[in-house]
């Protein structure tokens, strides 16, 4: 059996259904492939349903639906796969389409997973299109959205643009429905459809190109030595796109230059990129790479869906919203940051902690946490809660410290790990930052216990630290 003969057994095991439910993860490679798996299972006309997920763990589980349909999870499962059989699930009611390492497991649920085949830089929308495409050769036009899943994952950041089967199956396609342009030669910048140049240039460090990456003053001057104009008449700043090939040679020769007077490699200053010819200009929609972090701003303020709809076609009411969410992201947070100042956290002995309800998307308030804490008594852990949409008997609780407090044997993987164990969660992350669902009936417990666990880390490394 190789890797084509399990998305052939995918693909038999989808069209014999006659309900689906798709679980998958709210990233942009998630959002990708579920968007690719329904189109491509509508048009089989088979009744479905989609069902999105932060991540797998005991206390999201009651998230997927308790039914006859087939569940395919996308983008997750591979790893989770003791939590299906503990929720009962048999075999016959799963397909799993991941790219995650594998968790051994009693049962044997079917997987179709690009991993164990060696095909390392594929993503889970890299399989969901391979079936799609295997269900019916329709479906073609979906290999766009496979690129930009791929591209969202970083499965073309090490070499430089996408390889393996993805590059010569779904890139291919793509370019064949004429609803890709690769450009084989371009630069290797993020930004090139809606970021100035100069700080296009001026944001990237791979390569990092001395005098003008993290340098936006010394980019700007870089392309005014060079004669590259930057504004039209009208004063509008240029992005890479709109430039004649022309100046982007001038530009491109330019920047090697600079590399090689510093004595620095020049190998990374070009990448393969993924055009989108039929998107409007100047929109982020553009480009693989931009395209990704539009859906990841989707998924990182709990709106999924709406990535979905931008790439089943809606340039309305879906793709605004997504760009409010992209564009306004350093706002909300910096709201987010006033608020936990404003409402002031609660000190126990060993930890601070502040519960901010539904007011902000789970996904936002560890980054909130993480700098709010530069604002506040660095020396204790800071805890925030906040509810979970989907779920109101749930509770997500993040935690951030310093690398001062983590030299003093602070541990917060540990410490929300073994605490939430004890409500039936699960912990994650590291020991500066972690975070964990809890049952909502949980908190005040939870918070006493993290503070009791805080004070033995606290204590077992140095008995004087007060
Ligand atoms: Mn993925």
């Amino acid at each position: 059996m190789g890797f084509c003969d399990d998305v052939k057994a995918a693909v038999e095991r989808i069209t014999a259904s006659d309900d689906i439910t798709i679980i998958s993860h709210i990233d942009a490679d998630g959002i990708a492939s579920e968007a690719i798996l329904s189109q491509a299972i509508a048009r089989a006309e088979i009744q479905h349903s989609s069902v999105f997920v932060r991540q797998l763990e005991p206390l999201t589980m009651s998230q997927v639906p308790d039914n006859a349909s087939l569940k395919i999870f996308t983008d997750l499962g591979a790893g989770q796969q003791n939590l299906l059989e503990e929720r009962g699930f048999s075999n016959e009611e799963i397909l799993i389409v991941d790219h995650h390492v594998s968790q051994a497991c009693n049962r044997n649920y079917q997987q179709v997973n690009c991993l164990p085949y060696g095909h390392l830089k594929m993503s889970a929308a890299g399989i969901s299109y391979l079936i799609a495409k295997a269900i019916d050769p329709i479906n073609t036009d979906l290999a766009k959205t496979g690129i930009i899943g791929n591209v969202g994952d970083m499965m073309a950041r090490e070499t430089c643009g996408l390889v393996g089967l993805v590059r010569d199956v779904i890139v291919e396609d793509a370019v064949r429905h004429k609803n890709v342009e690769v450009r084989r030669r371009d630069l290797n910048c993020y930004g090139i459809s809606t970021r100035p140049l100069y700080l296009s240039l001026a944001y990237n460090d791979d390569p990092f190109i001395k005098g003008i990456s993290n340098n936006v003053e010394g980019a700007k001057q870089f392309l005014r030595k060079i004669g590259i104009k930057q504004q039209t008449d009208e004063g509008r700043w240029l992005v890479w796109e709109e430039y004649s090939v022309d100046d982007q040679r001038t530009i491109i020769s330019a920047l090697a230059e600079q590399l090689i007077a510093n004595g620095e490699p020049i190998n990374r200053l070009l990448a393969e990129t993924y055009h989108f010819p039929d998107e409007p200009v100047r929109t982020p929609l553009r480009n693989a790479q931009e395209y990704a972090t539009l859906l990841n701003a989707c998924g990182r303020w709990g709106r999924p869906q709406v990535g979905g709809a931008i790439l089943r076609g809606d340039r309305g009411g879906s793709f605004r919203e997504a760009e409010h969410m992209l564009v306004n992201h350093r706002a909300i947070i910096r709201d987010l940051l006033g608020y936990i100042i404003d409402s002031g956290v609660t000190k126990l002995e060993w930890i601070q902690y502040l519960h901010v309800g539904a007011k902000y998307p789970d996904t936002i308030v560890g980054i909130g946490a993480g700098m709010a804490l530069s604002k506040l008594d660095n020396s204790k852990p800071i805890l925030i809660m906040c509810t979970v949409p989907e779920d109101k008997n749930l509770t997500k609780v993040s935690m951030r410290t310093t690398e001062r407090m983590v030299e003093r044997g602070v541990d917060l993987q540990k410490a929300i790990g073994d605490a939430s164990s004890k409500f039936g969660g699960v912990g994650g992350g590291h020991r500066i930052a972690a975070g964990a669902y809890i049952p909502k009936s949980a908190e005040q417990e939870f918070v006493i216990l993290v503070n009791k666990i805080l004070g033995e880390q606290f204590g077992a490394k140095s008995t004087n630290y007060r």
